[in-house]
């Protein structure tokens, strides 16, 4: 029987932890985003549309990859929900893609080209961008057309907003500047995109009734163009966003939110290599987490109370039956649901087991049963109020 307790019999924990955090990121559906377009023609701004981070926590957070190219994981590096790979110094100095291609030609999910709207000097992503697309035809590329109001200044954007979800949308009664601009880079990108997205991404200072014009297309676009898997996990992260920038302080339910979303969209979506195996790696390789960031060594005693508690196949078979008494869903909902609510439940359990015992008051396995259930059903209540209120 598979144990996902069994490595930690052996394994020094930390070295297991990156063992089992390399097996994780090569498997589960983390989606990775390549932006490409100049400085200033609004990467950054979708990230922090599609994340909720802060600009200055963005900013901190890439991580240098190839000399012009970082790597954004979000919400934290250990265990990312979505990767943006940023690509630096277009329009600046001679850029030449072969180094990036060779490193995130297999690995890079979707490519979102920014250009601002009345840009018209667009050769320098053009160029590089040809010999991507070229290297890699199959893997979708939008073309999002940002800083509209830049075609007419002082204004409002158009309402009800007027863009469709075609490849090229172009609606009649548009600004007369912005319809030329649009037509232009539908041309000079002819061949090189598979959607347009016309979007303003402004700040609620700027003075825009409608601050993020195009955001939620853009998102649509996004997930209509992603690959099955990788969907998912960007569709559970948008459920549970306001829960895991609320807990940002919190680190320790932050992990625990990162590991129920990837064990959620790892449920979802029945493909051979994302499937239960990956759901229980997760949820070990969580407690391994837990136990350092708690700063809890495991003996075989601990081992042995939690994997009785928490771990194994029948345990995982006993939550989910519990769970579906009250989630009145089936098939792949309920799975993703019970994924999902089981990874927190576990995680929870486990982070005040590891709290208690650092305070000296060891709970019994009666004990760590009951937080077990409750936790459960918190993170089931999480995960169907998050599906209520979402609106993708
Ligand atoms: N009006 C407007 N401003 C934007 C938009 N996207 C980015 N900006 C602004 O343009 C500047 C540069 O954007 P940023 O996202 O940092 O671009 P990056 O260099 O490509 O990452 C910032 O001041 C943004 O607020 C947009 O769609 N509309
Ligand atoms: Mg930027």
């Amino acid at each position: 029987m598979w144990n996902p307790f069994r490595s930690w019999s052996w394994a020094d924990s930390v070295s297991e932890i990156d063992a089992q955090r390399a097996l994780l990121l090569k498997q589960a559906p983390i989606p990775c985003l390549w932006l490409f377009g100049k400085t200033g023609s609004g990467k950054t701004s979708i990230i922090h549309h599609l994340t909720g981070a802060a600009d200055a926590e963005i900013g901190s957070g890439f991580r240098p990859q190839t000399r012009q190219s970082r790597m954004y994981d979000f919400p934290e590096d250990e265990l990312p929900l979505v990767k943006f790979l940023d690509t630096r110094g277009l329009g600046e100095a001679a850029y030449d893609p072969a180094e990036d291609i060779a490193r995130f030609d297999s690995t890079a999910h979707l490519l979102i080209v920014t250009v601002r709207a009345t840009d018209q000097a667009a050769a320098a992503v053009i160029e590089p961008l040809r010999a991507i697309r070229k290297q890699n035809p199959s893997r979708p590329v939008l073309l999002v057309i940002t800083c509209l109001h830049d075609a007419y200044p002082g204004q409002q954007h158009p309402r009800p907003d007027p863009f469709s979800e075609e490849p090229r949308p172009r609606p009649v009664a548009l600004p007369e500047t912005l319809s030329r601009c649009l037509d232009a880079h539908y041309e000079r990108f002819d061949g090189l995109f598979d959607r347009a997205v016309p979007i303003d991404l402004t700040k609620p200072t700027d003075g825009f009734e409608e601050a993020e014009f195009g955001g939620e297309r853009l998102k649509r676009a996004i997930l209509d163009q992603l690959p099955a898997a990788y969907r998912q996990t960007l569709l559970q992260m948008d459920h549970v966003r306001g829960e895991l920038r609320d807990r940002h302080g919190r680190r320790s339910s932050r992990i625990i939110l990162a590991h129920s979303v990837i064990a959620a969209s790892a449920a979802a979506v029945p493909i051979p290599w994302v499937d239960i195996p990956v759901v229980m790696a997760t949820q070990s390789h969580l407690l391994h987490r837990l136990a350092v960031h708690h700063h809890q060594t495991l003996d075989s005693k601990t081992l042995l109370k939690m994997s009785g508690v928490l771990g194994g196949r029948i345990a995982l078979r006993m939550g989910v039956r519990e769970l579906l008494k009250f989630i009145p869903w089936v098939g792949m909902a309920a799975n993703a649901a019970a994924a999902f609510a089981f990874t927190y439940g576990s995680g929870e359990a486990a982070s005040w087991y590891f709290r208690e015992a650092k305070a000296g008051h060891v709970p019994t396995a009666e004990q760590l049963r009951t937080v077990f259930q409750e936790q459960l059903q918190v993170g089931a209540r999480l995960w169907r109020t998050s599906q209520e209120t979402t609106d993708l």
